[in-house]
């Protein structure tokens, strides 16, 4: 099985929600590992072309791909990034005439409409767990394998949406498959630690904030001494000296923290390692344990400054006050932080971006993200926009091509394109201080991490460039 990650070298201009993320490093392909490990697990080997990590354009990894073997071939697709993946999946069934496989939360949200695409032959809308293996026996039996559960197949020019399969409650995950990566390839602008990696702790969400698609979505929470085990065999085999737990929710339940910190001191460890955490999920107690095993940093998903805009995506967490307050604890017990914001949420103005930027830039936050808000599918206020738009982009993008760049946003008085502008200007503003700098040069500890802070600020200066600054901050 060739399992293919696509890689955005030589698209740069045709999306603009790649500019401002692409410094912040390269993280492994995650949801290709677990495909990985779960057909290994039924004795299928997998190959990676991970075409992100080594910079590929699409023919060099069609020409890689010739020198290998392989029966069938695998993408995954968000829907921000379905037109470049498409593109993608044209080209290699075009040069192979292998059945191409589809998965990821793009498949999951238009499945139909994905497997309308002739060069793909089955779309997962299901956890790969749940039906990849069905599919491929039932493929492999030519028994009619356009009805399995969990997929959407076309087959004599009928497109079969099979019903979907949820995982059982209590579900356990193989540890996602490192082994087919070459784990010196990744690192990130947030972790000084290197060989990184990046990790889920538990994967979905209890909570229900309004812009996400991971709301309210099945939650399983990994145990403890799972979360240990995978950080012993990442530090012990693979030599990793630094894993981002990328799910939203690591302190929940806050008593895992305790059995986590202490089966880490148990077994020697020394990696690093980060998270993310809703700043309603964290205390002083928790900050402390946390410290005591190496926690480098933790990620805030602050989202706006502006209480009024969390208001309006559920996602109040305790009020601006407390993040302010988390900010400083967090800082005061030797851990890093890192501040996630998203612009152009529903009641967005002038002013709430002003108080985002205050925020930004009087606490004492580490590192800034800042995204642009896309409405996402399966979320209420993509739903709401589609009620009162009656269009789906997304779906168009799927079905049409169409590029959602000037998508306006909901309740606000601004487009996509100018929230990049302006987030081009919050990082001029963050990264540009002299005390951010000061900041920053102390912290540096390798060459390479020169090199991807160096890189990282020509590409926001590049980023600022081309906006060209045209919505300005007071
Ligand atoms: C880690 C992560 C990343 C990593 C790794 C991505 C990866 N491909 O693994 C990085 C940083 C590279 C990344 C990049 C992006 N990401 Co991301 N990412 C995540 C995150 C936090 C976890 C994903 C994960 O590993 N989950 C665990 C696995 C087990 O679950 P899963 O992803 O659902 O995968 C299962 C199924 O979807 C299915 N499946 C997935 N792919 C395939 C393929 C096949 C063939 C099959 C059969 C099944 C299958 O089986 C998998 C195993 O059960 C999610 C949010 C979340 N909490 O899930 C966002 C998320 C998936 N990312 C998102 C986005 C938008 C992006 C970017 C477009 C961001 C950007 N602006 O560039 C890029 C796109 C790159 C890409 N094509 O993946 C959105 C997608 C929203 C949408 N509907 O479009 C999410 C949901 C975040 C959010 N809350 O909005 N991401
Ligand atoms: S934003 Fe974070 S806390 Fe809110 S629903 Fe999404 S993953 Fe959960």
């Amino acid at each position: 099985m060739l399992l293919v990650f696509h890689s955005f070298k030589n698209d740069t201009d045709t999306l603009a929600f790649i500019k401002n993320v692409r410094h912040l490093g390269v993280v492994p392909p995650l949801n290709l590992l677990y495909v990985s490990a779960w057909l290994k697990l039924h004795g299928v080997e997998t190959e990676l072309l991970e075409c992100s990590a080594l910079n590929l354009d699409c023919q060099s990894a069609i020409d890689i791909a010739k020198t290998k073997k392989f029966d069938f071939i695998c993408f995954t697709s968000t829907n921000l990034d379905f037109l470049f993946v498409i593109e993608w999946i044209r080209a290699f069934h075009k040069e192979f005439s292998k059945p191409i496989m589809v998965g990821g939360p793009g498949a999951e949200n238009y499945p139909a409409e994905m497997a309308e695409h002739d060069s793909i032959k089955a779309v997962f809308h299901s956890p790969a767990e749940a039906s990849m293996v069905p599919w491929l026996k039932s493929f492999i039996l030519d028994d009619e394998w356009w009805k399995v559960p969990g997929t959407a197949c076309k087959y004599q020019d009928k497109v079969y949406v099979n019903q979907a399969v949820a995982l059982p409650k209590k579900f356990v995950r193989p540890h996602p498959d490192r082994s087919i990566l070459d784990v010196s390839n990744y690192y990130s602008i947030l972790s000084k630690g290197f060989p990184f990696t990046a990790g889920m702790s538990s994967f979905g969400c209890p909570f229900g904030c309004k812009f996400c698609q991971i709301r309210l979505s099945p939650f399983f929470i990994r145990t403890a001494c799972d979360l240990i085990d995978e950080l012993e065999i990442c530090e012990k085999k693979y030599g990793i000296r630094e894993l981002d737990y990328f799910d939203s929710n690591f302190t929940v339940p806050r008593q895992r923290v305790f059995e986590f910190a202490k089966l880490y001191k148990q077994r020697g460890l020394t990696i690093r390692w980060s998270c993310r955490v809703r700043s309603d999920q964290i205390d002083e107690e928790l900050l402390q344990v946390m410290a005591s095993v190496n926690c480098a940093w933790i990620g805030y998903g602050i989202e706006s400054g502006d209480d009024s805009v969390l208001s309006n995506i559920n996602k109040t967490q305790k009020g601006t006050e407390h993040i302010r307050k988390v900010i400083q604890t967090t800082k005061a017990s030797g851990i890093g932080v890192t501040g996630f914001f998203v612009l152009g949420l529903p009641g967005e103005t002038e002013q709430s971006l002003q108080n985002t930027l205050d925020l930004i830039t009087t606490e004492p936050i580490d590192y800034v993200q800042i995204s642009p808000y896309w409405p996402i599918p399966n979320t209420p206020i993509y739903d709401e926009l589609v009620k009162q738009t009656g269009i789906d982009i997304w779906k168009l993008t799927i079905t049409q091509g169409l590029r959602q760049e000037d998508l306006k946003l909901e309740n606000t008085n601004f487009s996509v394109k100018d929230m990049h502008k302006f987030a081009s200007t919050i990082y001029k503003e963050f990264y540009f201080r002299p005390s951010q700098i000061i900041q920053m040069t102390k912290s540096i500890t390798s060459y390479s991490q020169f090199k991807n802070y160096f890189n990282a600020g020509m590409d926001v200066l590049k980023g600022v460039m081309l906006e060209n600054n045209s919505l300005k901050t007071k």
